[in-house]
């Protein structure tokens, strides 16, 4: 996103020296122009702005009273149930891919953190929406850390279970990513995350639909395009052909 509204403005000014600007600007065709760019270019602000709101959030007491779990409720493998009963102390996050530092962390490395808490809307694309409070550090500090290549479009999670024997993940652009409610939540109403919901480690995307929280999350990646991960179309529903990759709301 940032790249082609980058390519798009360096195109505009292109056509137009500056130097050449406020006189041209007061002629027919040339003005045309000029008005077109600075059309262009409000309107990409206003986009930009718009994808960058914050999400709405909520009273303590607003907080729905059970918050169920949806698609997959647990991870099928002895390896997880171990975590579980070792209350994840060997669980590890992966930030890699177009990053210029690797990084693996911890959960103790992550409550280390600064830290955001937020009670937001989950809303499902199947027509039910729950109420909680969430906590954990914000993505872009990460990505901060890890240092993302110019070359990097899009942030992929990957998670530990599987769905219908296929991995699940999912993806957002960069404006999504660099969201200050954008968040690796470690802590749902103030305890530790429940199985269900995604233990030890989900996210929570607040300017998108459910399916973009990823549960269970092992690792945080910075690719160029996801053409060649596995069905090529970004996330796991998006590979099984129901769902659309932007899920902005
Ligand atoms: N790893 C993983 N993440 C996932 C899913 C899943 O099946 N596996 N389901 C998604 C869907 S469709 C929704 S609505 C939410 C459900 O979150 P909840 O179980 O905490 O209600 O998680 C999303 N993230
Ligand atoms: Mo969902």
């Amino acid at each position: 996103m940032a790249d082609t509204t980058r390519r798009a403005m360096l195109a505009g000014m292109a056509a137009l020296p500056a130097a050449a600007c406020t006189e041209l600007a007061q002629t027919g065709p040339a003005g045309d122009l000029f008005d077109a760019a600075e059309d262009w270019h409000r309107a990409a602000h206003r986009a930009l702005a718009n994808r960058q709101a914050l999400a709405p959030e909520y009273a303590p007491d607003e907080r729905s009273p059970d918050i169920r779990g949806n698609g997959s409720l647990t991870v099928d493998t002895p390896e997880y149930r171990e975590q579980l009963a070792n209350g994840f102390a060997d669980w590890r996050l992966d930030v890699g891919g177009l990053v210029a530092n690797p990084l693996i962390l911890s959960l103790a490395d992550l409550k280390a953190l600064p830290q955001r808490t937020q009670i937001t809307r989950h809303d499902c694309v199947e027509g039910w929406s729950a109420i909680a409070e969430w906590n954990g550090p914000q993505l872009s500090r990460l990505l901060d850390e890890a240092g993302v290549r110019e070359e990097a479009n899009f942030i992929l999670f990957r998670c530990a279970d599987t769905l219908y024997g296929r991995a699940y993940y999912e993806s957002v652009d960069m404006v999504d990513a660099y969201h200050p409610q954008t968040i690796i939540a470690h802590q749902l109403n103030g305890e530790p995350i429940p199985e269900k919901n995604g233990a030890p480690l989900r996210m929570r995307i607040e300017r998108q639909l459910g399916y973009k929280h990823a549960k269970y999350l092992t690792g945080i990646e910075a690719v160029a395009s996801f053409e060649d991960i596995n069905g090529g179309k970004g996330g796991f529903w998006e590979d099984v052909g129901d769902y659309q990759w932007y899920a902005g709301i």
